[in-house]
């Protein structure tokens, strides 16, 4: 088939922003700052490294080099107590349902997160085998919204970037797919996600009549 899927993983997938919010309020607080959820939308689909930036920014804080490099280890030390605490009932609806129907149609797909923890999570929650590739925030040096992580997806799949489809969740992330001239398909709120090419608001409404149209396009 010359289609292929690239998704995305915190939002899409699964949702790890309520463990991403808990540990990056614990430090926050620990800093005698509010973080609140309305913050923590400003890092979905950011990496690691700007999520921390955003975060002593929104708290006013100048912290050494040091420092943030201690603040990126123990962040991950406490998102990781959740995240090795998932299990399959985390993935989100309409997931599992949509791998097992691009599995029938023969289509192929690869994993495109921010995220370090990508293939962790992946296990986590029994996924890990289905995907053909994983991109994550390992094998990349630019960050969404640059195109990078989904143009080594599609090399992954073996496919040119006009036959990806991309699906995500963070206004950053489709960005990242409409520069790599994939089709982007906003899985979320639809005027947050706005530049999208197609918008659902989760992957139930995603039916295999959808894909195939846009195959066959
Ligand atoms: P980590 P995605 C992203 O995952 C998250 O949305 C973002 O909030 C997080 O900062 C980023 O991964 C890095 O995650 O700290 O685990 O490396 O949406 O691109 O799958
Ligand atoms: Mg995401």
């Amino acid at each position: 088939n010359k289609t292929g899927v690239i998704f995305d993983l915190d939002g899409v997938i699964v949702d790890t922003a309520k463990y991403h919010f808990l540990a990056w309020k614990n430090l926050a607080d620990s800093l005698g700052f509010e973080f609140t959820e309305a913050h923590n939308e400003l890092l979905k689909g950011v990496s690691r490294v700007r999520s921390l930036e955003i975060l002593l920014d929104i708290g006013d804080a100048t912290v050494s080099e040091e420092k943030k490099q201690e603040f990126l280890i123990s962040k991950n030390e406490e998102y990781l107590k959740y995240i090795t605490k998932m299990g399959a009932d985390e993935i989100l609806s309409g997931a599992s349902e949509l791998l097992d129907a691009l599995d029938d149609l023969g289509i192929q797909y690869v994993l495109g997160s921010a995220s370090k923890n990508a293939p962790l999570i992946l296990k986590q929650v029994g996924l890990y085998n289905r995907f053909l590739g994983i991109v994550d925030g390992n094998s990349v040096n630019q960050a969404k919204p640059d195109p990078e992580v989904f143009l080594i997806g599609a090399k992954k799949l073996n496919l040119k970037p006009e036959n990806c489809i991309v699906f995500e969740d963070a206004i950053a992330g489709v960005e990242a797919a409409n520069r790599a001239n994939m089709t982007s398909i906003g899985i979320g709120d639809k005027k947050t996600l706005s530049e999208a090419d197609y918008n659902f608001n989760n992957l139930t409404e995603i039916s295999a009549d959808f894909i195939k149209d846009l195959i066959e396009k």
